[in-house]
């Protein structure tokens, strides 16, 4: 996307600027706090159909994302063909199947028990989209010469985070999954090798009687996430 007359600093004037009161803005950062709070990783998807314009505002929103020298590393595939989705379900069942029967080690699966996890994914299906995210360890100027991406698992963290915020703001539900190793998602779904899937979101509504584990309502209290130096 980046022509040669994009790499020199040339400064604008903030646009956007939001001019709030001190209580305006404590009321607004509590109630996005709130509004978040309500955010619950859920894997029982309803087969209640969801817009595509839906899910490319969201994915538009994870493009706001800030990202190492603006490169922007990422690229998101909105799937919700069936047929695709059923091929993503089979090929990551059996990478979690290895993980599951012992590939991840003790210590790692008896982390996840009381997530209850396990090697069935039947939500790959079931969710009427699966987003998935890839990583690009390189870019290309509009020319065609290469160019290198910087802080590139950082700056697709920060987008999979603005895409889980607004599919939440949209009320949607998601399930953030990463069957391992993430490789034939590049085959399957024609993505370039300088591609690295990091993430699988499956997302839709939920069912009337989806659960999530009790234990993941369970948050560090703000003493143990946060020092201060005032
Ligand atoms: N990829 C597996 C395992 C898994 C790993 C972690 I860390 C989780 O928080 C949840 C699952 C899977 O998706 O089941």
């Amino acid at each position: 996307m980046f022509a040669r007359e994009h790499i020199e600093y040339e400064a604008i004037d903030l646009p956007d600027r939001i001019d709030l009161s001190d209580e305006e803005m404590q009321s607004a950062a509590r109630a996005f706090y709130e509004k978040m709070k309500a955010r619950h990783t859920v894997r029982d998807f309803s087969d209640r159909p969801v817009a595509r314009a839906v899910i490319e505002d969201c994915v538009r929103t994870a493009g706001t994302a800030p990202s190492g020298a603006n490169h922007q590393p990422w690229h998101f595939v909105a799937i919700a063909d069936p047929a695709f989705k059923k091929r993503i379900r089979d090929a990551a069942e059996e990478e979690e199947r290895r993980f599951y029967e012992g590939g991840a080690g003790d210590e790692w699966l008896k982390a996840l028990e009381p997530i209850g996890t396990n090697d069935s994914k039947p939500h790959l299906e079931d969710a009427p989209w699966l987003i998935v995210i890839f990583a690009q360890r390189w870019g290309y100027f509009d020319d065609g010469e290469r160019f290198k991406n910087y802080y590139v698992p950082e700056s697709t963290g920060i987008a999979t985070g603005f895409l889980l915020a607004a599919l939440h703001h949209a009320g949607l539900v998601a399930l953030t999954h990463t069957p391992n190793p993430m490789k034939f998602l590049n085959e399957m779904l024609g993505r370039p090798d300088h591609e690295k899937a990091i993430m699988i979101v499956a997302v839709g509504h939920p069912r009337d009687d989806a659960k999530v584990p009790k234990v993941a309502k369970i948050k560090k209290p703000l003493n143990e996430i946060l020092t201060v130096a005032d």
